[in-house]
C-alpha cells in the first residue's frame, strides 16, 4: 500500500517533512498541503507535486489522504489532532502535542473513544543514532545504575516570537521526552534555575537551567539557551556507577587550518537530526501501511511531557521545586 500523506504548516518544519515525504520516505505519497500563508504552501506544493488546500480540515477528511502530518504552529497543534482522530486517520503531531496538559488530555480522551493507538508525537531524537546508542547501554545494564544526566540545548536563534514559557513547551520539552524515554521512568520534580538573560534574549528568561529529578532518584541537569548565536548544538552525558557515556557533536569531520583544528556546527536542529526524521517519519509510514500502532512517541508520551513543561513553567513562575504528578494510565490510552 502507497501511504498518501497530507501536511498541516508548511513552515520550516514542515516544508522539510513535505520534502521527505515526496522525495526520500518509501511506501508514501505527499498528496496534499495546507498552510495559513496560501503563498507558502503553493510553493511546497508546487515543489513537491501535491495539492494545495485552503482548509485544513478539508485536507483532513479528504479522500486523497490517508494520513496526516500536523506542523503547524504549536498552539494549533490539538485542533488538528482532533480532527484526524474524528476522521479516524493517523497523525503525526510534532511537537508538543499540545503547549498545555489540558489540550493532551482532550487528544487522549478522543483518541480513546476513536479505540485506536493513532497518534504519533514527533520526538525525533528517538530515531537518532547517538541517542538510541546512549539508550541500549543503559538498557544493557552493563554502566549500572544511571545517576546524573547533563541535557546542553542550545540553537542559534529562537524560532518565532519565543517567551519564556515556549523557551520550555517547545524546546526543553525535548529534554524532558529524552529522560523519559532514555532511563525508562518518569520525572518527578523540576526546579528552573535562572541565570542573568543574555543580551539577545528580548525579554525571556534564556538561558536557563532546569533540575529534575527521576521516579527512581537520578538526577538531570538541563541547559536551554536558545540565542546561543555559535550555532546548534545539542549534548547529553550519562554518569553511570560504572562509567559515562558522552553524546557529544556528531560531525564525523575535523577541519585542521591556520593552527586550529574544528569542527562544523548545524545553523539549525533540521541538519542535526535530518537522520533521525527520516527514520522516524520511515518508521511511521510503515505503521500506518500495517495498520499496526505507531512506534514513535505516543500521545501518552506528549501528555507526560506536558505535565513536566507545566511543573516547569510553575518552577520557573515561582522560583521554588515543582512535583510532577503522573496520573494513572487508563488502560485505553497510549
Ligand atoms: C524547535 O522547535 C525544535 O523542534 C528543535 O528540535 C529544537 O531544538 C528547538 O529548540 C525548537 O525550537
Amino acid at each position: 500500500m502507497t501511504v498518501r500523506t497530507g501536511v498541516i504548516g508548511t513552515g520550516v518544519m514542515g516544508a522539510a517533512h513535505a520534502r521527505w515525504l515526496a522525495g526520500s520516505v518509501s511506501g508514501c505519497e505527499l498528496t496534499a498541503v495546507y498552510d495559513i500563508d496560501a503563498g507558502q504552501a503553493d510553493s511546497v506544493a508546487t515543489e513537491c507535486g501535491a495539492r494545495m488546500f485552503d482548509d485544513p480540515v478539508v485536507l483532513i477528511k479528504d479522500d486523497d489522504v490517508d494520513a496526516v502530518l500536523v506542523a503547524s504552529s504549536d498552539a494549533t497543534h490539538e485542533q488538528f489532532v482532533l480532527a484526524c482522530l474524528a476522521a479516524g486517520k493517523p497523525v503525526l503531531c510534532e511537537k508538543p502535542l499540545a503547549p498545555d496538559v489540558a489540550g493532551c488530555e482532550r487528544v487522549l480522551a478522543a483518541q480513546a473513544e476513536a479505540g485506536a493507538s493513532l497518534t504519533t508525537v514527533g520526538f525525533m531524537r528517538r530515531y537518532d543514532a547517538g541517542y538510541l546508542a546512549m539508550r541500549d547501554v543503559v538498557q544493557d545494564g552493563s554502566l549500572g545504575r544511571p545517576l546524573v544526566l547533563h541535557c546542553v540545548h542550545r540553537n542559534a536563534s529562537p524560532v518565532a516570537a519565543a517567551s519564556s514559557t515556549t523557551l520550555i513547551t517547545s524546546s526543553a520539552v525535548h529534554e524532558f521526552d529524552v529522560v523519559h524515554w532514555l532511563l525508562d521512568e518518569e520525572i518527578a520534580t523540576v526546579t528552573v534555575h535562572r541565570s542573568r538573560p543574555a543580551s539577545a534574549a528580548a525579554g525571556t528568561q534564556d538561558p536557563m537551567l532546569l533540575v529534575l529529578t527521576t521516579a527512581s532518584g537520578a538526577i538531570v541537569s538541563a541547559e536551554v539557551f536558545t540565542t546561543a548565536a555559535y550555532g546548534y548544538e545539542v549534548r547529553c552525558e550519562l554518569v553511570a556507577e560504572r562509567g559515562t557515556l558522552l553524546l557529544d557533536d556528531p560531525a564525523p569531520v575535523v577541519l585542521r587550518r591556520d593552527r586550529q583544528a574544528g569542527r562544523g556546527l548545524p545553523a539549525d536542529w533540521i541538519p542535526r537530526f535530518a537522520q533521525a526524521y527520516q527514520r522516524e517519519l520511515q518508521d511511521w509510514i510503515q505503521a500506518v501501511a500495517v495498520e499496526g500502532p505507531a512506534r514513535g512517541a505516543t500521545a501518552w508520551d506528549g501528555y507526560l511531557a506536558a505535565l513536566v513543561s507545566a511543573a516547569a513553567v510553575a518552577a520557573l513562575e515561582t522560583g521554588l521545586p515543582q512535583h510532577v504528578r503522573v496520573p494513572e494510565r487508563p488502560a485505553l490510552y497510549r
